[in-house]
């Protein structure tokens, strides 16, 4: 991370990753860019109509109702804070494949269609059908990012998850039984160091994590407006708490990684 002297004007560094030589790369970037700007902003900076679903502990669901040719694409911006996990731990369980089957409940299958790079992935994913709608599939780029810290320059990275959806010549849409979805999500996580007051080493009981999630779906076809509002009620803050609880859970035996 650079490191600044007083009065000398911050640069950003070049991105360092390959995925920079891939035809996806300038809307990756760009779109992580945008979506962590929003995703950044509280619930009263990001415009109206916000409002609270579902609350437990210290996770707040919002959302606001929208709809684009009778279809349902309400956004969804979620924000919880985690003892005990750290940013980069979170995003690594989410971004890497190998443990998305143990806290995905909703997916049926998923590929890997491409390593863009060892931080950019694309993938083909099929979900659980929902009666009386048809199956739903997914193509979509996902991409890990560390953040420097503006906000307190000595404290831990910031780290982002951005999933978004594109096209795959080898996987035309609506070509199967399955109708084409269309995602965007954004994970940024903060971390948060206590430092204990007697000087001794930070253990899990010193961090916690503030996790934004933040998501749009369209449908991408017919689905009914009360059903698919009443899934994502129930299914956004499951996922979410048993997502936190796996990471917890596989990291509480781990050195810390910050
Ligand atoms: O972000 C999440 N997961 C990532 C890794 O998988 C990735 C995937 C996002 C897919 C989100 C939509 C999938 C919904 C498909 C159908 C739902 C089946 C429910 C089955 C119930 C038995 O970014 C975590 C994603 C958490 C998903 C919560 C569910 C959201 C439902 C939204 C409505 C979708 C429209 C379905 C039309 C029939």
């Amino acid at each position: 991370r650079e490191r600044l002297k007083t009065g000398q004007i911050p640069v950003t560094p070049p991105p360092t990753s390959p995925a920079v030589l891939h035809r996806l790369w300038a809307e990756i970037d760009k779109t992580v860019k945008q979506q962590v700007t929003m995703a950044r902003m509280g619930i009263g900076e990001c415009g109206t109509g916000w409002q609270l679903f579902a609350e437990d502990g210290e996770m707040k669901m919002y959302r606001r109702e929208e709809e684009i040719d009778g279809m349902v694409v309400d956004p969804l911006k979620a924000v919880h804070v985690v003892k005990g996990i750290t940013g980069h731990e979170v995003c690594h369980y989410f971004f890497s494949p190998k443990y998305r089957y143990d806290w995905e409940t909703t997916l049926e299958h998923m590929t890997v269609l491409e390593t863009i790079s060892d931080d950019t992935l694309l993938f083909l994913q099929t979900h659980k059908r929902i009666w009386p709608a048809s199956q739903r599939e997914a193509v979509f780029w996902s991409h890990m990012r560390k953040l420097p810290n503006d906000q307190d320059r000595d404290g831990p990275d910031m780290w982002t998850v951005v999933n978004n959806s594109t096209e795959d010549e080898s996987h035309p849409a609506n070509s199967g039984k399955c109708v084409r979805i269309y995602l965007t999500v954004c994970l940024l996580c903060q971390t948060r160091v206590h430092p204990p007051k007697d000087g001794t080493p930070i253990t899990r009981d010193n961090v916690s994590c503030k996790i934004t999630y933040c998501s749009v779906v369209n449908p991408g076809g017919w689905a009914p407006a009360s059903v698919l509002r009443a899934v994502y009620k129930r299914e956004y803050p499951k996922f979410l708490k048993r997502f936190t609880t796996y990471v917890t859970n596989q990291t509480k035996n781990k050195p810390i990684m910050f």
